[in-house]
């Protein structure tokens, strides 16, 4: 598949080898002038992650010198590997990746650049064999570091000084990674890998916009498809272009939106219009892992099928279903087919039904129904879980203490984004300036392959020496960062609710108490009655009451049954519990919070303090405005107007939330924009109208 054009794609893919930006680096402090014996160790430290090759000179104190000089010479991303020994090595992967040296140096004085290109920070150099007639001298040392990527092109963050530390680690990793093609690691494995170019991608639209690298790599990728027409997880481009032989579903897959975002970036059609047809081809083999029956991806545990993350006991069915949706989606925006599009939605609902635990509220995966952070990130990013339902799989597996973790800066990425999704962008702000925050803390100057705050020493490959310290897609947060994670993000500071009907419904108590008085004084009263009551205050909806009866009451009379009746209405509200806030209430809320803004109650009920109470809520608003507070009911302004001046805003940077006419009339009559749910939920005087009180989460978010 492909063949005839195989040929001509990498000729593009050559002709679009960057040229190489050269800086020399220098050590931080000069060289000592101590002279070294056999045994002894010398550190000397670059200042700053670089890649490149290294020269050393050598001179020497002493007679003549009888004997060479036999060096170990150990190169180090970050200062913690100076430490790690290769003795009794244990990894799976070749430890061949260490780099160290040994070099024998036979004339004095000398200077040696080393063959081999470097990804490090720190140089050791150990004497193993040195003659007693003489002391050797390392008289000068510096890095011809090479990187393909344009410093100029940056625009700084002048932001928190966290965020600048994050973001300048992001960007030295990225430069660091960026050579003749986006390599994943410059220590390991210095080579283009399908998922971490995506991410790397991304990022360097907003930093150093090398766009012509990122079209060379999908090049590259097309152009060594296998006879099937095969994305390969990853290709070496030495000593001739090749495909690697491993395949996995997500990478193969992830061609379509990285082919996405670079047609969304650069506008190129022709680039486009040429690679369109291999990534469709991704979605066309992909089908040969769907069960048809179920419309499921199989339940696979080959190894390395999928990828996802380095959390090794990770059941990959439920991301892989996900991950399909979400390539499948990029498809639709590439090339629309109507057929897809059903094909989406029968995948979304598969999901829902086989992989969905509702009493949990969270996807499941795999016959076992295990349950990860990676499976609920990838169900929002898909759309298999959408608004109010996304925010609950988020939620709620952070309660579950035997969910499968994350463990690489590439899942936290994704997890990152999910919470944008859902409009949470300062909680992902707070997730970067954690996880990538604590990577700096402990001492990183470019971001690692995978950390595991529980576990920092933790590594996928049975060996922290092998690490990658260095690596392509722990580099996202300079891409967040530059892409409105740090903007105000919503149109309002602080949401007003009125409480019943839009916090809770009581109307069922009203009801109960109601028809109880009425009972009492046999006066015909049902449902369809009560409906006249909906807004309505205690003194009138007496009176609609009293229609129906055969005498007449004085005011003192109708005062006493207002009050026999509101005594019933709390004794029933009395049974309310937090159980009476819905889900849909509560992740509302949650997720409010969590965007910083500031929440309000603005109710004509007196009885607010008493039923927030009775559901648990009474200390989450920000401040409570009801009817104790107030002279003139709704459509009156006033209960919303205290509520704003109580939370120190302005009407227009406040949203009034209503369930009534009356309230929506109150909200435009005070200067309020409004979002109006259920009985007025059509009121076209309001600014938002709401299906579920989740649905506010967008309209409120600036875009
Ligand atoms: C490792 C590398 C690479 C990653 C693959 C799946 O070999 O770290 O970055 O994409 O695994």
């Amino acid at each position: 598949m492909f063949e005839e054009r195989k040929d001509k794609w990498l000729k593009k893919a050559q002709a679009l080898k960057p040229k190489l930006f050269h800086e020399t680096v220098k050590p931080v402090s000069p060289m000592p002038d101590r002279a070294l014996c056999e045994n002894d160790s010398l550190i000397i430290d670059f200042g700053n992650h670089c890649v490149g090759y290294l020269t050393l000179a050598f001179s020497f104190e002493g007679s003549h010198p009888d004997a060479p000089a036999w060096l170990s010479i150990k190169l180090c991303e970050n200062e913690r590997e100076l430490s790690e020994s290769l003795e009794g090595y244990r990894g799976w992967i070749s430890k061949s990746w260490v780099q160290l040296e040994q070099m024998h140096v036979d004339v004095l004085p000398a200077q040696i650049t080393l063959p081999r290109r470097y990804a490090f920070r720190y140089v050791k150099i150990d004497v193993l064999g040195l003659s007693s007639k003489y002391k050797l001298i390392v008289r000068d040392a510096s890095v011809d570091a090479v990187t393909s990527a344009n410093d100029e092109a940056v625009q700084p963050l002048a932001e928190e000084e966290i965020d600048r530390q994050i973001d300048l680690t992001a960007l030295r990793t990225l430069r660091s990674c960026m050579q003749d093609f986006f390599e994943d690691g410059p220590k390991r494995d210095r080579r283009l890998w399908m998922g971490d170019l995506r991410l790397q991608a991304l990022t360097n639209y907003v930093t150093f916009r090398n766009n012509d690298l990122v079209k060379r790599c999908l090049y590259l990728f097309a152009g060594t498809v296998n006879e099937e027409g095969r994305i390969a997880a990853c290709l070496f481009t030495e000593p001739r272009i090749e495909a690697d032989d491993t395949y996995m579903f997500d990478y193969s897959l992830f061609f379509i939106p990285a082919l996405l975002n670079y047609y969304e970036a650069t506008g190129d059609e022709e680039t486009k219009e040429e690679l369109t047809p291999v990534a469709l081809r991704q979605l066309a083999l992909a089908e040969q892992e769907f069960d048809p029956l179920t419309q499921l991806v199989n339940d696979s545990d080959r190894l390395g099928w999928c990828f996802v993350d380095w959390a090794l006991p990770l059941n990959k069915q439920l991301c892989a279903q996900a991950i399909w949706i979400y390539c499948a989606k990029a498809a639709q925006k590439l090339s629309f087919d109507p057929e897809r599009e059903q094909l989406i939605a029968s995948r979304i609902r598969a999901a829902g039904t086989h992989l969905y635990d509702k009493d949990s509220r969270l996807v499941v995966s795999g016959a076992s129904r295990q349950i990860s952070w990676a499976s609920q990130v990838w169900a929002v990013l898909s759309g298999i879980a959408e608004g109010e339902e996304a925010a609950a799989c988020l939620d709620a597996v952070s309660e579950r203490e035997d969910a499968i973790g994350m463990v690489t800066p590439y899942m936290m990425h994704h997890y990152a984004e999910a919470l944008c999704l859902i409009g949470r962008k300062r909680q992902a702000l707070e997730v970067i300036r954690s996880y990538w925050g604590a990577m700096v803390k402990n001492g990183a100057d470019t971001f690692w392959e995978l950390f595991n705050p529980a576990n920092p020493d933790e590594s996928p490959y049975g060996s922290a020496v092998v690490n990658s310290y260095c690596h392509a897609w722990s580099c996202t947060p300079a891409w967040f960062l530059r892409s409105g994670i740090l903007e105000d993000q919503m149109k309002y500071k602080g949401i007003i609710f009125d409480l019943e009907g839009v916090i809770c419904s009581t109307d069922e108590y009203h009801y109960q108490a109601w028809k109880a008085l009425a009972d009492r004084l046999n006066i015909p009263f049902d449902r369809e009655r009560n409906n006249l009551l909906r807004g309505v205050s205690r003194m009138a909806s007496l009176d609609i009451i009293l229609e129906k009866s055969d005498r007449q009451y004085n005011d003192s009379e109708k005062l006493a049954l207002a009050e026999e009746k509101n005594a019933l209405y709390r004794t029933l509200l009395s049974n309310m519990t937090p159980a009476d806030v819905t889900d849909d209430v509560r992740n509302t809320l949650e997720t409010l919070r969590k965007a910083d803004l500031k929440l309000a109650i603005g109710s004509s009920s007196k009885n607010t303090p008493f039923i927030l109470e009775r559901i648990g809520l009474n200390h989450f608003f920000d401040a409570v405005a009801d009817g104790n507070c107030i002279m003139h009911s709704k459509p009156d302004p006033e209960v919303f107007l205290k509520a704003a001046e109580m939370i120190n805003e302005l009407p227009e940077d406040c949203l009034v939330i209503e369930d009534a006419h009356a309230g929506i009339e109150a909200a435009a009559n005070g200067g309020f924009d409004s979002a109006a749910i259920g009985d007025a939920k059509d009121d076209p005087r309001a600014n938002y109208h709401l299906t579920a009180l989740f649905d506010l989460i967008n309209c409120i978010q600036l875009q």
